[in-house]
């Protein structure tokens, strides 16, 4: 290039010399060591804190195109300068009436797509009178027990013109099927149809835990529903490969990036599998990221999945420009969000939502600040959609396309990111792929170990976070949030569901339902394609499920947890170990160690905090029994009763704590074993504490609450308990 001709007004400037760089930066930088000024991220990558040309120099994609391979830069050409990603908000409480008016309102306040969050007695193919969900039903998501739910959840909203995402992995077949007739039955013609179903199945194994079937039946859903939508539904997104939930759970950006490349890898290969062409669906596969409060490795993460994406589509073959390009949706990290000062979370949101911008995503869930407390009120989601309406509209930045690219440091921390990523995928293709990492535990383990490093890092003090563990208010102010009467909803869907059951041809709808469990018997036909006949017919979400149950049975995972992790990372020892010698000599006063259990009951499959909690306990030296997902109130006394322990840990984040505590307490006072203390941790609103302690809880652990704290009080309820 042509040097720019010397101008006599500007003075020469000396050259960049590293050297003289490195000894003035010594000059200040502590002890006179700028390597001190690294940062060593959780995934290992070294952050430095100067980049220039020479980190650049032999990089291979600087010199690409948005809208051209390997979309590095962006599926687009043009990007968010014609047009900006998509304002889509995960949101659903309670029935599909109201869930129904709140899609309608905010999509007229600028929202511009539709996104469905489900109860968990949907996700798991109960349907809401099943008695295993009696705290579940309407309280995470809406309930829907049949395609007459669907049509009030999607009344008014022409489902030719907005896209619907709907997430849902483990009853994928009956809601599916659900959205097809409800939209059907609305003239709209399943080509017409545009969105994205979630149906990612491996995660849900490693971490988010709504599945039904073991992996392999849940593997060929995934296989039926691509071919079908393929065949059938051009403009549907078949699947969502999801790292969000992997984050969320713990993982640092490397593993996220890696599992859930690899997740992929799985998917087209289930597909290909069945005879298809990669390029008949790859278009369609669809990722999801979360976006934490790493700033720029979020940036450099998104960057870095484009190009991975390009490079393993290649290796299967794919031609079509539309399968070699990455689109994602991004959520801000729900989990990097405190109960504590909650206003504040509405800046971490809007840094990440940046990130998520910077990065270059096609679609984006802001949280809302309450996110720690309960779901978003309607005051709280106008804010987190205001976020991105004004990023959108008011600061200019979506007029710039990858408006980071040639920054020496994240062109240099994309690539760095791209081989930590690559390294753990080729580590996981050693092993056999994705399904084989996740089936032997190895998957989930790493992002255990990983959340509780994280845990550790947080309660000595390490990892700051504003209002949680630095800058503490003195007095904390209660909030208003949204409180859903679950009662008066299950009330309503039974009746409901009572009234499909006598209007329908139920001769015809057994007919249908014997069609999909034969399917599953003999492997033929095409379970998406025969869940639509039977919903057509009034089948309900549950039978469904049940029709495949029959065959496939439901998947029991098993509770191995990480040791020594937490220990490992917690460095601040005098206060940890004055406990542990507490909790020594109480073993020798028991004459055994304290035994605690720490149970998930209902659907809330959220087990990070329990995970990491067990964890934690077990590093202090009390005896820790993890229960198992999913128990009911009645099996988790028993378990607690037969393995002899001195205190129950109940971990609640999906807001059943109200019915499922007072019930847990009653039935271990049933069997006979009231002498068992209760204790309660997750995501609790202030407003209930009292509610729980007078049902006779000792102790309720807020987000935010430092282990050891929390680990000291049970002990201390231990000690009065058993009066020593
Ligand atoms: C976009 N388009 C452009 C353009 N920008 N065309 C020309 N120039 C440009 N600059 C076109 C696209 O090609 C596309 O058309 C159309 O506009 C829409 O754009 P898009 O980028 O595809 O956006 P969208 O339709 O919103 O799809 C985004 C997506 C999709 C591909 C990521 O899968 C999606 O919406 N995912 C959302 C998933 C989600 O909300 N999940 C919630 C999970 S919550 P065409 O014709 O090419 O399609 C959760 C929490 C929990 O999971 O419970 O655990
Ligand atoms: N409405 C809105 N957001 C929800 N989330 C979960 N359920 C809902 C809901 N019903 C969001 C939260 C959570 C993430 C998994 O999705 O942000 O952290």
């Amino acid at each position: 290039m042509r040097q720019a001709p010397a101008n006599a007004a500007e003075p020469e400037f000396a050259s960049a010399d590293l050297n003289a760089w490195a000894k003035a930066a010594a000059k200040s930088a502590p002890g006179g060591d700028v390597q001190a000024l690294n940062w060593i991220t959780p995934d290992g990558i070294t952050v430095k804190p100067l980049y220039t040309a020479q980190d650049t120099e032999h990089l291979r994609h600087t010199n690409t195109l948005p809208g051209f391979e390997p979309y590095l830069r962006g599926p687009q050409a043009t990007m968010y300068a014609v047009r900006p990603w998509t304002i889509r908000q995960y949101a659903g409480f309670s029935t599909a009436e109201e869930s129904n008016a709140f899609y309608r309102k905010a999509l007229a306040a600028g929202g511009q797509g539709v996104s469905v969050a489900f109860d968990l007695a949907t996700h798991r193919g109960y349907d809401s009178d099943h008695p295993r969900v009696t705290g579940d039903v309407g309280k995470a998501g809406v309930a829907i027990d049949s395609v007459e739910d669907m049509k009030i959840l999607f009344d008014q909203i022409p489902l030719d013109k907005v896209s619907v995402s709907m997430t849902m992995n483990g009853a994928v077949l009956p809601v599916l099927a659900g959205y097809v007739v409800a939209a059907e039955e609305q003239g709209v013609r399943q080509d017409q149809l545009s969105g994205t179903i979630q149906n990612d199945i491996l995660k849900e194994f490693m971490v988010r835990n709504t599945y039904i079937y073991p992996p392999k039946p849940s593997m060929r859903i995934i296989g039926d529903i691509i071919e079908y939508t393929s065949a059938n539904m051009p403009k549907f997104n078949s699947i969502s490969i999801s790292g969000y939930h992997m984050q969320e759970a713990g993982a640092n950006q490397a593993l996220e990036l890696a599992f859930t490349l690899a997740d992929g890898k799985e998917y087209v290969k289930t597909a290909t599998a069945k005879g298809m062409d990669v390029d008949a669906f790859a278009g369609r596969l669809s990722f999801f990221w979360a976006i934490g409060m790493n700033f720029y490795l979020e940036i450099a993460k998104m960057r870095a999945a484009r190009l991975l994406w390009c490079r393993i589509m290649k290796e299967f073959g794919a031609k079509s420009p539309k399968s070699l390009m990455l689109r994602t949706h991004c959520q801000t990290s729900g989990w990097s969000l405190t109960e504590q000062d909650p206003y504040n979370n509405v800046v971490r949101t809007t840094v990440e939502a940046m990130a998520a911008v910077f990065g270059g995503t096609q679609s984006l869930h802001t949280n809302s600040f309450d996110e720690a407390i309960a779901l978003p009120t309607e005051f709280s989601s106008r804010i987190a959609r205001n976020t991105q309406l004004i990023i959108q509209e008011e600061t200019h930045i979506p007029s710039v396309i990858d408006p980071w690219a040639g920054s020496y440091m994240m062109e240099k921390l994309t690539q760095d990111m791209a081989d930590a990523a690559w390294a753990i995928i080729e580590e996981v293709e050693a092993m056999g792929g994705m399904t084989q990492a996740v089936d032997s535990g190895w998957a989930k383990l790493k992002i255990e170990a990983a959340a509780a490093e994280k845990q550790a890092r947080i309660d000595s003090g390490k990892d700051v976070i504003v209002g949680v563990n630095k800058y503490k208010l003195d007095k904390e102010d209660p909030i208003d949030i949204l409180e859903i009467d679950n009662v008066k909803v299950r009330d309503g869907q039974i009746e409901r569901l009572n009234k499909i059951k006598k209007e329908r041809d139920s001769a015809k709808v057994q007919q249908a339902l014997d069609a999909l469990t034969a399917a599953a018997e003999s492997g033929e036909g095409n379970l998406l394609d025969l869940s639509i006949q039977a919903v057509r017919l009034r089948a309900t979400g549950g039978e469904v499920s049940d029709a495949l149950e029959k065959v496939y049975g439901r998947h029991r995972a098993d509770t191995q947890k990480v040791t020594g992790v937490y220990a490992a990372a917690y460095d601040s020892a005098e206060g940890w170990d004055k406990l542990k010698s507490e909790i020594n000599t109480m073993a020798d006063q028991l004459g055994r160690r304290p035994r605690v259990m720490i149970a998930k009951l209902g659907q809330d499959g959220h087990d990070r905090g329990a995970k990491v909690v067990a964890t934690a306990f077990a590093d202090l030296g009390f005896d820790v029994d993890m229960g198992p997902l999913f128990q009911t109130p009645e099996e988790c006394a028993r378990q607690a009763i037969e393995n002899d322990v001195h205190a129950v840990g109940v971990s609640t984040l999906a807001a059943g704590h109200k019915t499922l505590v007072p019930a847990i307490i009653a039935e271990l006072k049933k069997q006979g074993a009231d002498d068992i203390i209760v204790f309660v941790g997750g995501v609790i609103p202030a407003q209930d504490y009292d509610f729980l302690y007078e049902a006779g809880v000792k102790g309720v652990y807020g987000p935010g609450t430092p282990i050891p704290a929390s680990a000291k009080h049970v002990l201390e309820q231990i000690r009065q308990a058993t009066g020593i």
